[in-house]
């Protein structure tokens, strides 16, 4: 009677095998290379400090948040209960408490405070690599608002209580900025595509009419956004002299919108933790804020920290997804052993880990060369060589963030594609990573911008602080590979260069995007060389230098071997993508 009770009343069996999930612990202590990096760069034990404390709260309670916002996802109210048009914004809980927790932990405020002199912004950006792969995207808001700041800041202009707010650690005063750049007619090309006109009025502020194609982050408290001054009779300029940047408040205090019609959120493969709007304006009210017709210059403050952040998320989304690569193989088991013990599976681990390492540097860099440039510390050098990595490293870093992400998934086998993981919405989060802030294509065009404004010295400045940096490294017998393939590169690009104005037109653009991905892996490989150079340097760190040194570093010369930007390979390119 007993056996046959049991079997009617028992659950069906489900066997008794449970795998042990990945675990997120204290991002902090598990990065080997930034705890060595800040050693060698920023060894205040105040940031380590805060750091680490920092990590904590990032594994019992800001990764929960982010987690919320995307299992909450804004939604749009067009009416109240009583049929009047509303157009409000809801967010999770978890997305203001994450608004509260950036102001508190000033992750904007910091880059302004400037405690630690020139290396400021290492210590922000650090904490915001910590902060955003738990942080349900809250880094977008964020990195408008410092870009507003930013802009604020450099034009100097009287518009202090905003400026004040963005980068309070106050929660209650603390405000988020947009950016609303692109319309319907284009977001690369914002020149032509800009159709939203600006009214003067008699105070002399002004109204907004247009339509933005693409807001994210919509329920910030304030925006900067282009548009075209009318004249009297409503003619405007065409192009880029015709834009002005202007400054508004989206909300009124009372909650309704300044002007603005909320159209719809936008239905996205990613990024579902933002509200991310298409907008009319019909009359917001504004205020001018750069000199008329000098939109896109002045705006373009707010493209540089925007595109640093990015790079700064990327490598983020690479670190968080190695340190759970590495944490599951731990756990996991297959053909007898752990996977840690499959030396096939490490090497798969260990070349996304590579990647991670160069990355990081990069990003570290360019933080490094932003913070000595607003501490007014920065040589001519500094300058030109920041205005040339921010696109390189932005484009460059979106797409090994998408790579890495996406083999770091199959590393969880089937579990990687599983939602409820957390795992997948990495993947769908790292894809927007190279279209917003300017595609790839676009930022390699904006790499050759920079070289053609400099007359070249932004590439001077690439070649010579690259060399520095070899010749530092000569001492080591471990390193000389790795010196020996960058050197090489390097005079092949220096070559390319030379040559590369005298070719016919159409050559340069057509060799853009090789030509900044050449740019990005010698200059990480010189950043991965020069760290294994340091004395305090593991043979972790020389071996990753090695392994990165082992790639063609120079795609731009590779290509120009096999006649990639010869002028009638544009027809052939076109006859091929049309074939049929
Ligand atoms: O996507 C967006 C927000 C997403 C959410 C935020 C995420 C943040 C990251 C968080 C990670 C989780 S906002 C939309 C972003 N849109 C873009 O990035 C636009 C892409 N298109 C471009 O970048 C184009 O190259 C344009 C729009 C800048 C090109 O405009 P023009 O008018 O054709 O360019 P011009 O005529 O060459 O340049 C006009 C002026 C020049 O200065 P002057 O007049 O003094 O000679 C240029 O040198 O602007 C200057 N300029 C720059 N200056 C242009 N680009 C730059 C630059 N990058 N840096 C400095
Ligand atoms: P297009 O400009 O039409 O580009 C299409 C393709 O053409 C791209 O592959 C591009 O690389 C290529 N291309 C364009 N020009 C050239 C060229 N000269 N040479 C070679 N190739 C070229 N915008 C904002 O202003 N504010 C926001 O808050 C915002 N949030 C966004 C959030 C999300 C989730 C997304 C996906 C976009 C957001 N954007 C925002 C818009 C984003 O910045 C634009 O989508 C982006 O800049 C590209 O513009 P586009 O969509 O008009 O593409």
């Amino acid at each position: 009677l007993d056996s046959h009770s049991h079997s009617l009343f028992s659950r069906s069996a489900i066997g008794t095998f449970f795998q042990e999930r990945p675990l997120l612990t204290n991002p902090f202590t598990q990065d080997a290379l930034l705890r060595a990096y800040l050693r060698r760069h920023l060894p205040e034990q105040e940031v380590q400090r805060d750091l680490l404390r920092f990590g904590e709260r990032l594994v019992t309670e800001i990764e929960a948040l982010g987690r919320q916002c995307e299992l909450k996802p804004p939604v749009l109210q067009h009416y109240d209960a009583w049929g009047r048009r509303v157009d409000r914004i809801l967010t999770c809980d978890a997305w203001t408490r994450l608004k509260h927790i950036s102001a508190q932990e000033g992750l904007v405020a910091a880059g302004y405070e400037r405690t630690y002199g020139e290396w400021s912004r290492v210590y922000q950006m650090s904490k915001m690599y910590l902060f955003a792969p738990s942080a349900g995207l809250y880094t977008c808001p964020l990195a408008m608002t410092d870009g507003a700041a930013k802009v604020i800041e450099s034009l100097g202009v009287p518009v202090r209580e905003a400026f004040e707010r963005l980068t309070t650690r106050d929660e209650k005063r603390f405000w988020t900025s947009g950016q609303w750049m692109t319309e319907r007619r284009g977001g690369s090309d914002v020149s032509s595509g800009t159709e939203t006109v600006a009214r003067r009025q008699q105070d002399g502020r002004f109204k907004l009419y247009g339509f933005k194609w693409f807001t994210s982050a919509t329920d910030a408290d304030m925006t900067l956004t282009l548009a075209r001054i009318t004249d009297r009779s409503g003619h405007s300029t065409a192009g880029s002299r015709g834009l002005s940047l202007f400054m508004a408040e989206v909300w009124d205090a009372d909650g309704s919108s300044n002007g603005v019609e909320v159209q719809r959120l936008k239905d996205k493969l990613g990024t579902r933790q933002v509200p991310t709007a298409e907008l009319l304006l019909d009359g917001m009210n504004a205020q001018l804020l750069s000199e008329e017709g000098r939109g896109v210059a002045s705006i373009a403050n707010m493209l540089t920290i925007t595109r640093i952040y990015n790079t700064v998320c990327a490598a983020a989304a690479m670190r968080r997804i190695s340190h759970l690569c590495r944490e599951y193989a731990c756990k996991r088991s297959a053909f007898g052993k752990l996977l840690k013990d499959h030396a096939l599976h490490v090497q798969t681990l260990s070349r996304l880990e590579v990647e991670t390492r160069a990355a990081f540097l990069l990003t570290m860099e360019v933080c490094r060369l932003l913070g000595r440039e607003e501490n007014r510390s920065a040589s001519d050098r500094d300058t030109l060589l920041l205005r040339l990595l921010t696109p390189v490293a932005k484009l460059y870093t979106a797409k090994q963030a998408v790579c890495v992400v996406s083999e770091g998934l199959e590393s969880f086998g089937g579990q990687g594609y599983i939602e409820d993981t957390g795992l997948p919405s990495m993947l769908r989060d790292a894809q927007v990573l190279s279209i917003w802030e300017g595609t790839t294509n676009v930022l390699s065009l904006d790499v050759l911008r920079s070289i053609a404004k400099s007359s070249g010295s932004v590439l001077q400045a690439f070649f010579v602080d690259v060399n520095e940096r070899l010749l530092a490294a000569d001492a080591s017998a471990a390193l000389r590979p790795a010196v020996s393939s960058l050197r090489t590169s390097l005079s092949a690009l220096k070559r390319f260069a030379q040559t590369a104005a005298s070719r016919p037109a159409g050559t340069l653009e057509l060799s853009a995007r090789d030509l900044a991905y050449s740019l990005a892996r010698i200059y990480m490989g010189a950043l991965l060389v020069d760290h294994a150079a340091w004395e305090d340097a593991t043979h972790t760190d020389i071996y990753a230098a090695l392994r990165w040194c082992d790639q063609d570093l120079c795609p731009v010369v590779s290509g120009d071997a096999v006649g990639c930007y010869d002028p009638q390979t544009a027809a052939m390119d076109t006859a091929l993508v049309y074939d049929g």
